[in-house]
């Protein structure tokens, strides 16, 4: 005889705690989660842009520290709110399809399809999102930046007309008793180990430890609880290494004694510094973050040369965007832009030192880029070259 394998019945689920009641409550905070995730990965987005219709601002120069750690915070906290609000909701996917009545039929399919959609979009977006914060990279097919913003939009969507067609049923939820059955499935009458109440709680408090354990990458006061913080202060000068030099293939050529900064505009070298050009240059100190994308930040107090002071001693327009070439010959991060606002900001540096020592070889010695409110995938390392249109 062939085993047969059925899907469960809707009807097999009498957990009372499985309840719209429930699936509304987490599904509100579920929802507050991915909107602010939603909006601060938008910021993320346009700050990585190489140019801007509307500027993005200098300051404050913590800005994108903040708007980034929230957005990985946030997207935290949705992973355990994601997975009660679906079992919560489990016996609805065992529903079977109202195929009889075309109508029905045909409001059934969208309803589901559209639940269907912002599910996997859904966990497409926070299973990315924890890779990425991870450092684990096994996309080899597709940009991770694209992907995650074009699923954003999918899942925000998808989320806003779910939210549009349970707005009746999830105010009157929200607004009764959390106890109240008016709502439940006919068959959800067994009690659960829990009660409604104390699931909702239990469910915050993972989405709190949740949060604990990954924002000391942000907060530094909150590392000794972070155990699955990705980066901690460790490093030179108490800022975390990112990519090392021996990773990036420059450790020879960053540290070759004919290493020269050159300026280019318009396609022609303006001017070209050496290492002790740069040293003898007026030197000025900024405390500044490093904000990796990937959610974890690090203050640091860097010295070295203004970019705006670099572009004036070689005759260069300080009034347009800025070109940075590293010394790294392949990767995505080895170029990076700096709008006319930030590459003309006094705060905005070739920094040659970090923590009064000069830049470890890691941090991008001979100089790097650091500027106010700049995501650290644009602080760019091992600069070797800075192009200005002419
Ligand atoms: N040339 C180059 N610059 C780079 C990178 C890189 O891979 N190559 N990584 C960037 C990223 S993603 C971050 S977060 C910061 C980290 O700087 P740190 O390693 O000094 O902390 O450097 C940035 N600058
Ligand atoms: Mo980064």
């Amino acid at each position: 005889m062939r085993a047969r394998l059925k899907p469960p019945a809707p009807e097999q689920f009498t957990s009372r705690l499985r309840s719209p009641a429930v699936a509304a409550r987490v599904g509100l905070w579920l929802g507050v989660s991915f909107g602010l995730c939603f909006v601060t990965g938008l910021i993320s987005h346009y700050a990585q842009l190489p140019s801007h219709p509307v500027p993005f601002p200098t300051s404050p120069s913590w800005g994108y520290q903040v708007t980034q750690g929230l957005h990985v915070t946030s997207g935290v906290a949705a992973v355990p709110l994601l997975l009660v609000k679906l079992w919560s909701v489990l016996p609805k996917l065992f529903e079977s399809l109202p195929v009889r009545d075309a109508r029905r039929l045909l409001i059934a399919v969208l309803e589901r399809g559209s639940i269907g959609v912002l599910v996997a979009a859904s966990i497409f977006q926070l299973a990315t999102g924890a890779l990425n914060a991870a450092q684990w990279y096994p996309w080899l097919t597709f940009s991770f930046r694209t992907a995650h913003y074009a699923l954003a939009w999918i899942a925000i969507g998808a989320l806003l007309v779910h939210v549009a067609v349970k707005l009746p049923i999830t105010r009157d939820l929200l607004s009764g008793d959390i106890d109240a059955t008016t709502h439940d499935r006919v068959t959800a009458t067994v009690p659960g180990a829990l009660s409604r109440r104390a699931l909702v709680r239990t469910t915050a408090a993972a989405a709190g430890v949740a949060v604990l354990a990954t924002a000391g990458g942000t907060v530094p006061w909150l590392r000794r609880v972070s155990v699955f913080a990705t980066r901690t202060g460790e490093g030179p000068g108490g800022v975390p290494i990112n990519k090392s030099a021996q990773a990036a293939g420059v450790e020879e050529s960053a540290t070759a004694p004919d290493w020269r900064l050159e300026v280019v505009v318009g396609g022609v070298l303006a001017a070209s510094f050496s290492y002790d050009d740069l040293r003898a240059m007026p030197p000025h100190t900024v405390d500044l973050p490093i904000a990796c994308v990937e959610g974890w930040s690090a203050q640091g107090t860097w010295s070295g040369v203004r970019v705006a002071d670099v572009l004036r001693t070689a005759d260069a327009p300080t009034d347009r965007e800025v070109v940075v070439v590293s010394l790294q010959q392949a990767g995505a991060f080895r170029r990076s832009t700096l709008p006319a606002s930030f590459a003309a900001d006094e705060r905005t540096l070739l920094a040659l030192d970090l923590a009064g020592e000069p830049l470890a070889l890691d941090h991008g010695f001979p100089c790097r880029v650091i500027a106010p409110n700049r995501p650290g995938v644009l602080q760019t390392k091992w600069v070797s070259r800075l192009e200005v249109s002419a």
